[in-house]
């Protein structure tokens, strides 16, 4: 299905047939231009970016890539294509036709879950308004750049929703969505982690590895609501997510690439050494890890919440990929759940934030282990690790319960003395931030970070992929 690009919204929901639709989207735009403005990407608003659009949404050849400046990205509402004669794939609901419309006694949950993922769009976008200028090389100030417009498309496509479907309220809570700001004493963002500052790129990689991915599994389990708009936006969401995670992936890799190097020059992994060399030591690295990680964790709720049980049971939010699974109905079958007082046998509906949770961390352990394998190449005598799921949570079972990184319960008194030894340190933090100087010659890298193998889109790696005006 092709996008219209000739209407001042691009789209592929048939908008012109929709006056009012039309008209409440054309009202809400110029304040998410004016928001992009003061909370989008500091200071670049007249530079030419290399970026991708999406210009249809089949998984082949959905996007095109050119130079535009960030303010005239086209962003839109596209839904992939929908699935014929598609049925409920879980809860009570089983089997029964997908809604086209949201049914009315499920309108406030619905609505819930929107704004929930809604909210976490423009925050990201926020929490790194500051990153550009302190780019390590063009190539990375472009990757920044492609996530922040494709968040920022991915606000459009919840605001659509609440437009769509859910008249006034879903007006007013669309203007919420742009008055909320991450890290706001009186109106923050609605999870955790999006109040947490980004303001150094070892911080925005592991976002992009360790958040991103929280958004890949969230969507993922949206895209199996039966709520058929809902799940057709968030499949194409997916699609533009997956660069996301790329990023952080690559990203990590590149820096522990470059501390690999440095160590192999110096012959030695002494910390304090490989920082004075303007390289990030690993075990600086490992505490970053730690701190995105467990922080990523809490996004997926309590361990056992009536919450998620009635989301899946009323058909709101399936397991993601919910096809792997035998039973989709879920009334009888059981889960066990790790807790503080030991382990407790739960329903498993109530157990649903859990299961993904656990999928969310295998998906995880995929980039450490490559990044493993290049410390192992480089004979470097030391293992990236994720911590335990128990370990400096807020949310949930384990919040606030002292325990070491493998989850091992220990003192609290031990746990506050022993812990800048297993989260960033505020000296971490500010030498991090001592290395975060702005480098713009195409081709060229910062000291603490390698080169990518190759460039975007077949280009090179010393592509002008940003010209500064
Ligand atoms: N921080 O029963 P509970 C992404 C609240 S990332 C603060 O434990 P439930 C992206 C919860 O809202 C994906 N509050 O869990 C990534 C509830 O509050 P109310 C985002 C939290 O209800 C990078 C209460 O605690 N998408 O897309 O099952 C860049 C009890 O909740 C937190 C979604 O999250 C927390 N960490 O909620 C850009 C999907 N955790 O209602 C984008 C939509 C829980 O009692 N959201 N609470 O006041 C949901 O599905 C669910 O709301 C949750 C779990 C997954 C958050």
């Amino acid at each position: 299905m092709s996008i219209n690009y000739s209407e001042r919204i691009p789209n592929n929901v048939n908008l012109a047939n929709d006056r009012s639709l039309q008209r409440a989207l054309e009202h809400w735009q110029p304040r998410f231009l004016d928001w992009w403005k003061e909370m989008g990407p500091k200071d670049f608003g007249s530079a030419d970016v290399y970026l991708r659009t999406a210009t249809g949404v089949d998984a082949q050849g959905w996007a095109t890539y050119g130079t535009v400046k960030m303010p005239d990205y086209r962003w839109g509402i596209f839904l992939a294509d929908p699935i014929a004669d598609r049925s409920i794939g879980f809860g009570d609901h089983y089997g029964e036709p997908a809604w086209q419309q949201v049914p009315g006694e499920l309108r406030s949950q619905f609505r819930r879950i929107i704004v929930t993922q809604g909210d976490t769009e423009p925050a990201s976008v926020e929490q790194q308004h500051l990153l550009g200028l302190t780019c390590p090389s063009l190539y990375d100030l472009r990757n920044l750049f492609q996530v922040n417009v494709e968040e920022g498309r991915h606000l459009w496509a919840m605001v659509y929703l609440l437009h769509a479907y859910f008249g006034r309220d879903g007006r007013e809570e669309a203007e919420e969505l742009l008055a909320r700001h991450s890290g706001d004493i009186d109106k923050p963002r609605i999870l955790g982690t999006f109040n947490e500052p980004i303001s150094d790129w070892l911080s925005f990689f592991m976002f992009t590895y360790f958040t991103d991915r929280d958004g890949k599994f969230q969507l993922k389990s949206l895209a199996e609501s039966g709520f058929d708009p809902l799940a057709r936006t968030c499949r194409f969401m997916l699609t533009e997510e997956a660069h996301h995670m790329f990023v952080g992936e690559t990203g990590v890799g590149r820096v522990v690439r470059r501390t690999l190097e440095v160590m192999k020059e110096l012959g030695t992994d002494d910390p304090q050494a490989v920082r004075s060399q303007g390289a990030i030591d690993l075990p600086t690295i490992q505490r970053y890890m730690n701190f995105w990680f467990t922080s990523s964790l809490d996004l997926f709720g309590s361990e056992i919440s009536s919450n998620a049980a009635s989301s899946f049971a009323s058909g709101i939010k399936g397991r993601p990929d919910e096809g792997q699974y035998p039973d989709h109905v879920c009334t009888d079958a059981t889960f066990e759940v790790d807790g503080p007082q030991g382990a407790e046998t739960v329903n498993l509906r109530n157990a649903m934030n859990e299961v993904m949770r656990g999928a969310y961390i295998k998906d995880c352990e995929i980039g450490v282990k490559r990044w493993n394998m290049q410390i192992k190449r480089a004979g470097a005598d030391f293992e990236l690790k994720l911590p335990s799921a128990r370990f400096h949570r807020t949310i949930g079972a384990w919040a606030r319960a002292p325990t070491d990184p493998s989850g091992q319960p220990i003192a609290q008194e031990e746990y506050d003395r022993r812990l800048p030894e297993w989260l960033p340190s505020e000296a971490d933090r500010s030498f991090v931030h001592s290395l975060m100087q702005r480098v713009v010659e195409p081709g060229r890298m910062a000291g603490w970070i390698a080169p990518p193998d190759r460039g975007i889109n077949n280009l090179a790696v010393d592509y002008e992929y940003v010209k500064l005006a």
